[in-house]
């Protein structure tokens, strides 16, 4: 079986990690989508809750698993003998640091690195510019799915 793992933080996902997600699903008999644990930055949502919305906007796609992780990505891989990483290029500052971080996996582990050029529409989101936009009210309709747009505007009302 052929696997995948698209790692990332998704705090909280967009349709730019989905569309990634989708197109990985469709060259891939299994794609797990690896959530990271991060204990030094400081999240929007927890980890579980990210992995919850992952999972609830993933259902449709019979072949993504939803799991989170702590440490090396490559270590990750390596126990669950998953031998490819998919990330989305952006733009060129992307690319920059991606290359970085793929060469140093293959030295560490022979982990390849798939880059997934994004699809022009949704080349300009972030996670972080989304929680920037609801914080102050303007529209990220068509931006994110629907139900974490209603997540986002929840917890930032909240804080
Ligand atoms: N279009 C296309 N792709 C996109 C878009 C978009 N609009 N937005 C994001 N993406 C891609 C990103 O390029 C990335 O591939 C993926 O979606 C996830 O993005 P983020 O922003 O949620 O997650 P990142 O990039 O912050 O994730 C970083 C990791 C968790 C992968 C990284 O920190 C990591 O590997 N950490 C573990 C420690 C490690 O192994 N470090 C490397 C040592 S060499």
């Amino acid at each position: 079986m052929r696997r995948v793992v698209c790692p990332g933080s998704f705090d909280p996902v967009t349709n730019g990690h989905l569309d990634i997600i989708s197109r990985a699903a469709g060259l891939y008999d299994e794609v797990v989508v690896a959530v990271l644990i991060n204990v030094s930055k400081s999240s929007l949502f927890t980890v579980d809750e990210r992995v919850d919305m992952m999972r609830e906007v993933t259902r449709e796609y019979g072949n993504v698993k939803v799991d989170k992780f702590h440490g090396l990505t490559v270590d990750y891989c390596k126990e669950h003998r998953i031998p490819v990483i998919v990330r989305g290029l952006r733009a060129v500052s992307d690319f920059d640091y991606e290359l970085q971080i793929a060469q140093m996996n293959h030295r560490m582990s022979g982990v390849e690195t798939l880059f997934m050029a994004t699809n022009p529409l949704y080349a300009f989101l972030s996670s972080s510019l989304m929680k920037e936009v609801v914080k102050y009210g303007g529209d990220i309709s068509g931006l994110v799915p629907e139900v974490i747009h209603r997540r986002l505007v929840e917890r930032l009302r909240e804080s």
